[in-house]
């Protein structure tokens, strides 16, 4: 698959606004673990604002992907486990992520960032189990490879695929920065992409 021009379409507080837009693929983990990042990574342009201070996408946010097949949806989801906010705060962005999930949208595949350097949180093992029990196809991006050196990554890589069950070939080593992962994580949403139009 080839990504041709992507272009933000809306913002949803109320993530059932977004059931209109088909397939989606979307992003999801902590705060500040880079995800609006790697989606401008993806899109090839600055589309989605990032920040140095957690919790800064509230919203869920949809972007229209044209390719060389059939186009389709990335969605950023709000970060979870927001620790610098207060405790109701914090809730509100965890139960947006799971809304997200349990409001009808066509999810072709959730992608679930984690910072390469850290160990998998409790709330990125929950995401984890939840999308098993609930049957959502979804791959393991770790991201900010580019601050660790290759032999490092590959032994983060697979120290963060045993805390969270998942064999190594589920995790695809990122970095926004770099690029590194690029080609790789394009190459498998093409796969999803087309394993879901099938259904
Ligand atoms: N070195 C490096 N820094 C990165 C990378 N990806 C993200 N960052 C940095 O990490 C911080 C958070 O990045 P974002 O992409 O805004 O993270 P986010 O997950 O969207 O954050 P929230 O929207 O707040 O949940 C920023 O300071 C980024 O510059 C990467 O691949 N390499
Ligand atoms: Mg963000």
């Amino acid at each position: 698959m080839q990504i041709k021009s992507s272009k933000f379409i809306k913002s949803c507080a109320d993530p059932k606004a977004a059931n209109e837009f088909k397939p989606q693929i979307c992003v999801a983990g902590r705060s500040n673990c880079g995800k609006s990042t790697l989606l401008n990574m993806l899109m090839g342009a600055k589309l989605c604002k990032t920040s140095q201070t957690p919790g800064r996408t509230r919203l869920v946010n949809v972007f229209e992907v044209k390719t060389d097949g059939a186009p389709f949806f990335l969605t950023d989801l709000p970060g979870y486990g927001f620790s610098k906010a207060d405790r109701r705060e914090s809730d509100e962005f965890n139960m947006r992520t799971e809304a997200y999930f349990t409001s009808g949208n066509d999810i072709a595949q959730v992608l679930c960032l984690m910072d390469i350097r850290r160990d998998p949180s409790d709330l990125d093992k929950v995401l984890i189990n939840y999308l098993r029990d609930m049957n959502l196809p979804f791959t393991v991006a770790l991201t900010k490879a580019d601050k660790f050196s290759r032999v490092q990554c590959a032994d983060a890589a697979l120290r963060i695929a045993a805390a969270l069950g998942l064999a190594r070939d589920n995790l695809i080593v990122t970095s926004g920065n770099s690029g590194l992962g690029k080609d790789k994580l394009i190459n498998r949403l093409g796969e999803v992409l087309a394993a879901h139009a099938e259904i």
